[in-house]
């Protein structure tokens, strides 16, 4: 977090609320390839001012993974799309959980100078808008846009589970380092409201397709220790075509090496089959081990427990070598720092 620039946040969430009051056609906008948190956050939102009597868009530049399409429908289609509704001119265009531009993906020519108002909890990122609302301490967006229903005044049983999910979806099932007492007394305010957190959770972390369970086997059979406390899982994309499995089947992978006893950095490589010879990198911590400053190290950024970031390699092997090279000092350095033993 230390790495980059914090934006300077320049609206209170009370004229967020006045904002939204004030305008029409409004556009949502989600991060390319979306998460729980980003898209339970905008439906979250999507409902709350559809239920106002406002017209908005939603759009994403990619498909919606199959386990979070339940947030995103209505009467069995979609309401995120990735190519504005023709006819629809937005007056007020919302980024929501998007740190950078680079994230907007294939909407970023379009709409990356476009955003007036964006609602983020990245305390890095580079995303500009006349209005920024980026709170860090938030374990979620979705704790961010539930204070926001509050204040419009929405109790949509429908709007406040898509803010529970997308709470539960960036904290693990409240799990992880980000959870603070707020997030639960949230969490139990939602419920209160008459949110189904049974449900909800089986619908994000349960019943999964065969082929997922069998990519994550994969997984952890490839998964190696350059230090006893540092897992690698290293998913070669040949590998994927080869199983057949699909890119959502390797989606959830970077949760994995954090389950193994007595490691303290997870990092999962992926090839971008869109990109190639790019490699897209996950690192996972309990979030004493800052993993946002590591990924800085190749200019990406997120949370000290959950970061990302991407370089540019000729092989999979050439990639993680570049990685650890650049990481493993800096992680070694940390760990003194921590006074953490080996
Ligand atoms: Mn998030």
């Amino acid at each position: 977090m230390e790495n980059n620039i914090i934006p300077q946040t320049n609206i209170t969430l009370p004229e967020i609320a006045e904002l939204l009051r004030e305008s029409d056609d409004i556009l949502l906008l989600s991060h390319t390839r979306p998460d729980g948190d980003t898209i339970g956050s905008g439906s979250c939102l999507y409902r709350a001012l559809r239920e106002m009597g406002k017209r908005v868009a939603y759009l994403c530049d990619e498909e919606i993974p199959r386990r979070l399409r339940f947030l995103c429908s209505e009467d069995d289609a979609l309401f995120i799309t990735t190519e504005l509704p023709c006819g629809f001119t937005p007056s007020l265009t919302v980024a929501v959980d998007i740190a950078s531009p680079s994230l907007l993906g294939k909407l970023e020519g379009e709409y990356a100078d476009r955003v007036d108002l964006r609602i983020d909890h990245h305390g890095t990122g580079e995303l500009m808008a006349a209005h920024l609302y980026v709170n860090p301490e938030a374990a979620a967006v979705g704790e961010i846009v539930y204070e926001l229903c509050m204040l419009l005044g929405c109790r949509d049983k429908t709007a406040l589970s898509c803010a529970y999910a997308a709470i539960s979806s960036d904290t693990g099932g409240f799990k992880y380092s980000n959870v603070t007492p707020k997030t639960h007394r949230i969490a139990a305010e939602m419920l209160e409201l008459g949110v189904d957190s049974a449900d909800i959770t089986q619908k994000l972390f349960g019943a999964r397709p065969l082929s997922q369970v069998q990519a994550y086997c994969a997984a952890v059979e490839m998964m190696h220790f350059p230090l006893p406390d540092v897992a690698v899982i290293n998913f070669p994309e040949g590998y994927r075509l080869f199983r057949g499995f699909t890119e959502e089947d390797i989606g959830d992978l970077s949760s994995i090496p954090r389950q193994i006893e007595g490691v303290r950095l997870g990092i999962v490589i992926k090839q971008r089959s869109d990109e190639v010879g790019k490699y897209k990198i996950s690192m996972r911590s309990d979030g004493k081990i800052d993993c946002c400053a590591l990924c800085a190290l190749f200019g990406g950024g997120g949370h000290a427990g959950a970061s990302g970031a991407a370089i540019e390699a000729e092989t999979a092997e050439d990639a993680e070598k570049a990685i650890l090279a650049a990481v493993l000092p800096e992680f070694k350095r940390m760990k003194e720092e921590l006074g953490l033993q080996d």
